[in-house]
C-alpha cells in the first residue's frame, strides 16, 4: 500500500479548452499557485488478481463507488508502465473545509498518480507524474508540484507537463477562498470549456490574451509583485468567463454572490487595499492579497456579507508520498 497527498491549485492564468481532447493537450499554458488548505490524500494496493478476476475497487470518504472512467485511465496507464495486469484497492479522502463547495480534481488526480505508481514498483520523475496526472484532469498536472507552477500546453502526449515556477514562495502571498454557494457545479469543466471552444467566437482572442499574459505573469512572480499578480490573475479570469457568456448558447459561472463579492473587491482597490478576484468553473470567489492585509479584508467583507464563510491559504507544497 502506497498513500499520497496532493494539494489543490488555483489557476493565475486559466486553462480553458483542450486542443486534443482524448489527450489533454491544453490551448495554452497555464500558471497556477498550489494551496495548503485542501488537499487529497489517496492510497493505493495493487492485489494478487488479474483485472479479469477482479475488478479496481474504489473507496471515496470511506464508502464503495464505482471507479470513474478517468480514474481507469490513470490506472490503466500505471499497468502498462509497469508491466502488469492487477487490479487495485484505491482508498482516497477529501480534506476541504466544510461546505466549502472546492472538492478537486486536481488534488484527486495528482494523489492518485503518485500513490498508484509507487505502489506498482515505478520511479517517476516529477514531469513523467506530471503527465500522467494530467491522464485524470488538466489542473491535477499543476498539483505534482507546490508553489507557483506552469503548465506548459506543448503539442503531444509527452511534451505536455507542469514545472516549478516558484518554490519556496518567500513573499507574504494569501489567497482567500470564499464560498457563496456548497452545491455540486452546474455546468462541469470539461463540458464548460468544450462548449466555449466550440461556440464562442471570442474563443482564438481569449487564448491569444492568456499567452500574452503568460510573460507578464512570470515577471510579477519573479519580483514578488502581488499586487501585479492579482491584477493580471483577475483580467485573466474575466477573460476566461467572457468565453462563456459570449458562447451560443451562453452559461456562467457567476452567481449573485460572487458578483457581489467582486463589486466589494472593486470598492477597497477605490480605498487603497489591495485585493483581487479569481474565479473557476463555479460561483465561489478565490481574493489574492498580501497576507498582512486578510483581517481587514475579512472584517470590511464581513460587514457588507456578514455570513460569508472563508478559508485563508498560502502557498502549499509538492504532492507527497505519506506512508
Ligand atoms: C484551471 N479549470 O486552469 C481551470 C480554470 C477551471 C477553470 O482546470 O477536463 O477539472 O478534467 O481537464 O482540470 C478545471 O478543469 O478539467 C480547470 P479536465 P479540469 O484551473
Amino acid at each position: 500500500m502506497t498513500k499520497a497527498r496532493a494539494y489543490t491549485n488555483i489557476a493565475l492564468i486559466k486553462y480553458w479548452g483542450k486542443r486534443s481532447t482524448s489527450a489533454i493537450i491544453p490551448y495554452n499554458n497555464s500558471i497556477s499557485l498550489t494551496l495548503d488548505q485542501f488537499y487529497t490524500e489517496t492510497s493505493v494496493t495493487f492485489t494478487d488478481q488479474t483485472l479479469a478476476q477482479t475488478a479496481d475497487q474504489f473507496y471515496f470518504q470511506n464508502k464503495w463507488q464505482a471507479p470513474t472512467a478517468k480514474m481507469s485511465r490513470v490506472l490503466d496507464l500505471i499497468r502498462q508502465m509497469a508491466g502488469f495486469n492487477r487490479s487495485a484497492i484505491i482508498k482516497s479522502k477529501n480534506f476541504v473545509p466544510t461546505a466549502a463547495g472546492l472538492a478537486s480534481s486536481a488534488s484527486a488526480f495528482a494523489a492518485l498518480a503518485a500513490a498508484g505508481s509507487q505502489a506498482a514498483g515505478l520511479t517517476l520523475t516529477s514531469r513523467q507524474l506530471s503527465i500522467l496526472a494530467r491522464h485524470g484532469s488538466g489542473s491535477a498536472s499543476r498539483s505534482i508540484l507546490g508553489g507557483f507552477v506552469e503548465w506548459h500546453a506543448g503539442t503531444d502526449d509527452q511534451s505536455s507537463y507542469a514545472t516549478n515556477l516558484l518554490d519556496p514562495v518567500p513573499f507574504p502571498i494569501a489567497v482567500i477562498a470564499l464560498v457563496v454557494n456548497a452545491a455540486p457545479k452546474k455546468v462541469l469543466s470539461t463540458v464548460g470549456m468544450q462548449h466555449s471552444v466550440a461556440h464562442s467566437p471570442f474563443y482564438p482572442a481569449w487564448v491569444q490574451a492568456a499567452t500574452a499574459s503568460l510573460a507578464p505573469m512570470r515577471a510579477a512572480i519573479a519580483a514578488g509583485d502581488i499586487t501585479q499578480i492579482g491584477a493580471l490573475a483577475e483580467t485573466n479570469a474575466m477573460q476566461m468567463h467572457a468565453t462563456t457568456l459570449s458562447a451560443d448558447p451562453p452559461f456562467t459561472y457567476f452567481s449573485p454572490g460572487t458578483l457581489a463579492i467582486w463589486q466589494f473587491v472593486q470598492e477597497i482597490r477605490t480605498k487603497g487595499l489591495s485585493c483581487y478576484l479569481t474565479l473557476d468553473a463555479g460561483p465561489n470567489p478565490k481574493l489574492i492579497c498580501a497576507r498582512q492585509d486578510v483581517d481587514q479584508i475579512m472584517t470590511q467583507l464581513h460587514q457588507v456579507l456578514p455570513n460569508l464563510a472563508g478559508t485563508v491559504c498560502q502557498p502549499g507544497p509538492a504532492v507527497q508520498i505519506i506512508d
